[in-house]
């Protein structure tokens, strides 16, 4: 309140000085005559008109020249994308007709501004109309820009093509949201899962991925865009709340991200995060350190990442709505997705909100006989016949009972086609409960659940003299029985390769 008082105090001052300046002006006239203190006045306005020419022209010309290594399109800055060339170029020959237009009219208006100055006896031309001067200065901005618009238009249409059906290539989708972006990836079956904004419920489903939509299920969500060199990437773009804009500078990549219409933009990288520092190392500019207030920290050009940004202001927090952008080689890329995790299979699987809980999906049936295989392999390789033991962690009865329930099917499968790989194994079938209840009847239960494994193979094909089966009650822990997550470990059937 008092700092907005001083202000208009200060403002008021200011007007008053400069009435009062007026004021000794015209007193100052009335004494030396009016005419002679216009045209000094004049005079000196003139010679400044004339200075600011020449300084500004100067400044324009060597600040395009100084801070040329800085800007996109020039020095060590060649678009990192294939299709930037082209709009880059566009950018330059518009800069060329406007920049000889600058030029011109800058000399222009304030030399004329100086040299047709208010004098004593002069006297101005007048000049009502003059057709072939119309004609000119319609006609030559007219062809210009004819000329600047198609090329613009042409360079467009190259940029903005879709990718054609069944084109080697990758789509990602980014989704703009008051202040970040959410990253998607198809993961493993190269296509993104749909999605319905009335699913979105924040902290459990942020984009309103439908889980019921198998590709959905292996697309991931990662921190940072990363992405091959050389292959065709199109990103599916979209916002939640307010309009945004994904802003890739050095890849010339800009599109508007609009709330319930999605737009897209196709691009291609050239040049790996590595061989954009290379290039900036060889320039001056990009040695002083990264951080001003520690010298010792990397040099600029080391620093250097590639960034995704939102080019449209969004809300007092627009300015955190950056990403690092990593350009890899193929090989790079194809190891980073494999460390990725499904969103769903690491976030919502399993859950309470997962609509899927009670299903055995393909995508785990698949990973669920990849773990299997390997342990079977490491127990073959294996000599202690300790080491021979194999859980069947996916085997399950149903409550206090034998009878196998119906996702067991899976991992006995599992179990089948390894006793069908290896014909000479024999193995043991065990089976062990938690220490709740009575003794015996746990060794009973036990024995009985071994027996139906048993009968789920032999169903199967199995030859009977391949399998034993026995129950150890909860005679053999393999935690303690005084938690519930030590318990559901003590419960379990295992076996046991005997011969192979
Ligand atoms: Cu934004």
């Amino acid at each position: 309140m008092s700092t907005g008082l001083i202000i208009i105090a200060c403002l008021a001052l200011i007007v008053i000085v400069i009435i009062q300046i007026g004021k000794v002006t015209e007193l100052a006239a009335k004494i030396r005559g009016e005419e002679a203190v216009q045209f000094e006045s004049n005079k000196r306005t003139a010679n400044f008109m004339l200075l600011f020419l020449i300084g500004f022209l100067i400044l324009t010309i060597w600040s395009a020249w100084h801070y040329k290594n800085w800007m996109l399109g020039y020095g060590p800055h060649e678009s990192a994308s294939a299709h930037g060339g082209a709009l880059d170029s566009a950018f330059n020959i518009t800069l060329f007709f406007t920049g000889i237009v600058f030029i011109i009219t800058h000399i222009a208006l304030f030399w004329f501004a100086y040299k047709y100055r208010g004098r004593k006896d002069g006297v101005a031309d007048f000049m009502p109309h003059d057709t072939r001067l119309e004609v000119i200065w319609t006609a030559i901005p007219a062809v210009v820009m004819c000329f600047l618009v198609i090329r613009g238009l042409v360079a467009w249409n190259e940029v903005m093509a879709d990718v054609a059906e069944g084109e080697d290539s990758i789509e990602i989708e980014a989704t703009g949201q008051q202040f970040l972006w959410h990253l998607r990836y198809p993961g493993a079956d190269g296509k993104l899962g749909t999605r319905n904004f009335k699913l979105i419920k924040a902290g459990e489903n942020p984009l309103g991925q439908d889980w019921m939509d198998d590709k959905n299920l292996d697309d991931f969500m990662p921190a940072d865009i990363v992405l091959p060199v050389g292959k065709k990437v199109r990103v599916r773009i979209t916002a939640i709340d307010v309009l945004h804009n994904f802003f890739l500078p050095h890849f010339r990549v800009k599109m508007d991200a609009v709330p319930g219409m999605p737009t897209y933009f196709v691009f291609t990288p050239t040049k790996t995060t590595e061989e954009y520092r290379q290039e900036l190392s060889k320039y001056p500019e990009y040695q002083q350190p990264s951080d001003p207030n520690d010298p010792k920290s990397p040099p600029l050009w080391k620093a250097f990442e590639y960034e995704l940004a939102c080019a449209e202001l969004c809300g007092k927090g627009h300015f955190s709505m950056k990403k690092i952008v990593r350009i890899v080689s193929e090989e790079e890329y194809e190891k980073w997705v494999k460390e990725q995790q499904s969103f769903y299979l690491s976030s919502i699987r399993g859950k309470d909100f997962d609509p899927r809980k009670d299903e055995v999906l393909d995508i785990e049936v698949r990973q669920r006989k990849q773990d299997f295989d390997t342990a079977v392999d490491k127990a073959l390789s294996a000599s202690k016949p300790e080491e021979k033991i194999i859980r069947l962690n996916y085997v399950y009865y149903k409550t206090g009972s034998a009878e196998l329930d119906g996702k067991s099917k899976y991992e006995l499968d599992n179990l089948v086609s390894v006793l069908n790989k290896y014909p000479n194994m024999t193995i043991e079938v065990s089976s062990h409960t938690d220490s709740d209840g009575e003794d015996a009847d746990n060794m009973t239960l036990s024995q009985n659940r071994s027996r139906s494994v048993y009968s789920y193979l032999t169903e199967k094909g199995v030859a009977a003299g391949r399998l034993r089966t026995r129950g150890y009650g909860e005679s053999k822990p393999v935690d303690t029985n005084d938690t519930e997550e030590g318990k559901a470990k003590n419960r379990r059937t295992e076996f046991q390769i005997l011969t192979q």
